[in-house]
């Protein structure tokens, strides 16, 4: 087949995000808006692109079949070598991340938008992973966007027909050059890995139960998404699991009509399942797999944010980390600081990153990071370069079996431990994008200007003294890359913080999203909407958030 040479004009607007370009499908099916986005994700890696091996798959959302077709026909004209594809174009992103790592491929082109609804009316998107399995750094996607505002061509081979529903190998010649694409089973090689990390044996006798104990009963809920597969052939062919014990395994183009997004209220179903019926933990991922919600029985929920603080002091009963030992913790930015204590009563090393699972990967690289998560229901390790749901779900079930305890006895226990961080997030989905950048603008001007910091802020008989307040910047540990304008915060003395920042993942409008994190030694078990209430209320006030965005409730409160 030959190389065709298409001129074209570049697009506005195809700038990535914090997790890759994400828009409306209306917009990617503009003639050419796809074909130019490939185009300049492979430039971008034109030094070692000839011959190089790539990785494909996406969320089974609709448009993912036809983009890999795209990437299919760009590649081969581009002089790339091989392409390892998932069958019928699945592959989760954590599982895109493992087969990077695992055939040293040069990167992966991931087709995701992650927890957004799907389907011929809402979203869709493109990630480039590099080399170590991560999202693409700043530098890297700056410089994709900086191709497509510049873009005149791009190159295809028209004739190639590869079937990706069907598993094998097929060989071209494209340019007197060997092309191969490899259509693989996308659980395989990720199930492997899952079982090198965890003993799952171990895990088999806790969900079957064994003499003593009853079975431990799980509710997974894939939501439609990419994890369907994975949860079928990991907890029902391998844990012992039964078909009662999952939902939803089946990948939709249009995810239902749900919105795959694993938090309480898109996973409300789940949650009253696992309330009102007999069941141990809950569990959910959304359309991409890489995030997870945990509850227990009675839909005891568990905050992200303690997630990752509860497994950080649980990981020597994860067979992986014996092996790897244990070197340091990271959380995002906005994600309570639970996590910090465990680091520091462990003696490990804590960072606090931008919002985004690129900013972990040097971390990870350098040998100095080996659990992090974001408040947004991410978390995850240095085994890949991804914050994996299935991985999260399998790691709580470890120290689930190895404590003997139910998840709301460890969450008690740890707060008793080590105190309490109340977290809350507050999304305000879709709003009007000038007025909240205003907002944003202004808030800056505020909390920057002199006597803002020691200023005194009190709601009902509570009163907050700023200690500290900025617009969040980071420099890389490693390779000393900066960046700026990460989000709002603003720090009180006891402790108390309120962060706001712009989401860097929708289609359309803005989304503002207010995190609230307060700790208490003591007062460990009351609700945290209650205990939040006066921090909300000053971090109103101070933002005039319901003035800007109009709205006085938020869309999804987490
Ligand atoms: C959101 C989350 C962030 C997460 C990102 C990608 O970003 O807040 O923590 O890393 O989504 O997750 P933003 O910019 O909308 O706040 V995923 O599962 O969409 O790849
Ligand atoms: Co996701």
């Amino acid at each position: 087949p030959g190389v065709v040479t298409v001129n074209t004009n570049p697009y506005e607007g195809q700038k990535p995000g914090t997790s890759g370009l994400r828009k409306k499908v209306k917009v990617f099916v503009q003639e050419n808006y796809t074909e130019n986005f490939i185009q300049a994700i492979l430039d971008s890696n034109k030094d070692s692109l000839v011959g190089c091996t790539l990785v494909v798959g996406g969320d089974g959302r609709y448009l993912v079949k036809e983009t890999v077709d795209k990437i299919i026909k760009i590649s081969a004209a581009n002089g790339v070598g091989k392409l390892l594809v998932g069958q019928n174009g699945i592959l989760s992103t954590p599982a895109v991340s493992c087969l990077i790592r695992k055939y040293q491929a040069l990167g992966g082109i991931v087709l995701t938008a992650s927890h957004n609804p799907g389907g011929i009316d809402n979203d869709f998107g493109i990630k480039f992973n590099c080399a170590n399995g991560g999202p693409a750094p700043d530098a890297n996607t700056n410089q994709i966007y900086a191709l497509t505002t510049a873009i005149k061509e791009y190159k295809i081979v028209p004739d190639i027909a590869c079937d990706i529903s069907k598993l094998g190998v097929s060989n071209y010649e494209v340019a007197g050059n060997k092309f191969t694409v490899e259509v693989i089973d996308p659980v395989n090689d990720y199930l492997a890995f899952m079982k090198e990390i965890f003993d799952f044996a171990q895990i088999k006798t806790l969900i079957q139960g064994s003499g003593q104990r009853k079975p431990f009963n799980v509710l997974i809920d894939s939501m439609s998404g990419v994890t369907g597969p994975y949860v079928k052939r990991i907890f029902i062919d391998e844990l012992g699991a039964k078909e009662a014990n999952v939902r939803r395994i089946i990948p939709l183009e249009d995810f239902g009509g749900a919105h795959p997004d694993p938090n309480l209220t898109y996973a409300a179903d789940l949650v009253n399942a696992v309330k009102n019926g007999d069941y141990d933990l809950g569990a959910a991922f959304d359309g991409d797999g890489d995030r997870n919600m945990i509850i227990g029985r009675g839909a005891f929920f568990v905050t992200p944010s303690d997630s990752l603080a509860v497994l950080a002091n649980h990981l020597q009963h994860i067979p992986y980390f014996q092996r790897t030992g244990v070197k340091g913790f990271a959380r995002s930015m906005p994600t309570a600081a639970a996590v910090d204590r465990v680091a520091a009563a462990t003696g490990n090393e804590m960072f606090e990153v931008p919002t985004g699972w690129k900013y972990f990967g040097n971390l990870m690289d350098a040998g100095r990071l080996s659990l992090c998560g974001e408040e947004s229901f991410g978390t995850g390790s240095d085994h890949i370069r991804e914050k994996d749901g299935l991985w999260a779900a399998l790691a709580w079930l470890s120290v689930l079996a190895a404590k003997g305890q139910s998840v709301e006895e460890i969450l008690k226990a740890h707060w008793a431990q080590f105190g309490r961080n109340y977290f809350t997030r507050y999304d305000y989905e879709e709003c009007a994008s000038d007025p909240c950048n205003e907002m944003m603008q202004v808030l800056e001007k505020t909390i920057t200007s002199p006597g803002f910091v020691g200023s005194s802020h009190s709601s009902g008989d509570k009163t907050y003294i700023v200690k500290e307040a900025d617009n969040f910047s980071y420099m890389d540990p490693i390779d000393q890359s900066v960046a700026m304008k990460q989000g709002l915060r603003i720090i009180f003395e006891d402790g108390s913080r309120i962060v706001l920042r712009l989401s860097g993942t929708g289609s359309s409008g803005a989304t503002v999203r207010l995190y609230i994190d307060s700790y208490e030694a003591k007062n460990v078990l009351g609700d945290a909407q209650v205990m939040l209430k006066p921090l909300i209320d000053v971090a109103l006030k101070i933002s005039q958030l319901p003035k800007y965005t109009g709205r006085d409730a938020p869309t999804v409160i987490t």
